[in-house]
């Protein structure tokens, strides 16, 4: 019976870090009815990734005629590095500030992604800061901020990422008093899961242990 529970645990612990490819949406093309965008709501998955958000959020077309960021939504691949955004990808609602919550649902070493459009002139009322909160089982774990004193051209790619034991990143843009409305995108999120041999190495080594115990109370 302990084998058969023991087998079943193992194989979960396998399913669950099913990720494979990168998510950059492009699994969504041609969006409909609509080709330029399409509204998701509040919540959306793909790729094995939950994302959440208080407004509602849209897949939009790249260069398309939509709200993904001004003054067109075409990212800007020469600066820094390229960086391709393919057909689509995913933004929020283009009023006001912005949030989004990416959910893994298995522990995570890394993860990268990129984010379009983090711009406004500095030290005005349209300075955009995105900020990039970690968590881990509702626990804050980080936090990375980008502004607009960092990256100020339009249109402009910003790659981020980070190592460490996480399950959540939030991430939340804003300007001096919400007036502004924010336009951006997120795409190519490139997700890295904790290492299995090491989990599985350590669930083998326990049930060796409960092994060992119960070989020790029958010989006593
Ligand atoms: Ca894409
Ligand atoms: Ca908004
Ligand atoms: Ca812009
Ligand atoms: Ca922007």
């Amino acid at each position: 019976m302990y084998k058969a529970s023991i087998l079943a645990g193992i194989f979960a612990m396998s399913t669950t870090a099913a990720f494979g490819a990168v998510v950059d949406f492009e699994n969504e093309s041609p969006l409909n009815p609509d080709p330029n965008v399409t509204n998701v709501g509040t919540s959306y998955s793909n790729g094995g990734i939950t994302f959440t958000s208080t407004e509602d959020m849209q897949l939009v077309k790249t260069g398309g005629p939509s709200n993904g960021f001004v003054p067109n939504d075409s990212p800007n691949n020469a600066n820094p590095f390229p960086v391709d955004f393919g057909d689509i990808f995913l933004t929020g609602d283009f009023n006001g500030n912005t949030d989004m919550t990416l959910s893994f649902g298995t522990d995570l070493a890394a993860l990268s992604f990129d984010i379009v459009d983090i711009d406004g002139p500095n030290n005005t009322s349209n300075h955009e800061t995105f900020v990039f909160s970690y968590f881990y089982m509702g626990a804050f774990v980080d936090s990375i901020t980008v502004s607009s004193d960092d990256t100020t051209l339009d249109a402009e790619v910003v790659t981020v990422s980070y190592s460490g034991l996480f399950d959540e990143v939030q991430i939340v843009g804003t300007t001096p008093g919400g007036t502004r409305n924010i336009g951006w995108g997120i795409d190519n999120i490139n997700v890295t899961a904790v290492p299995l041999p090491a989990a599985g190495f350590m669930l083998l080594s326990a049930l060796g242990g409960m092994g060992l115990m119960r070989r020790r109370k029958r010989a006593s």
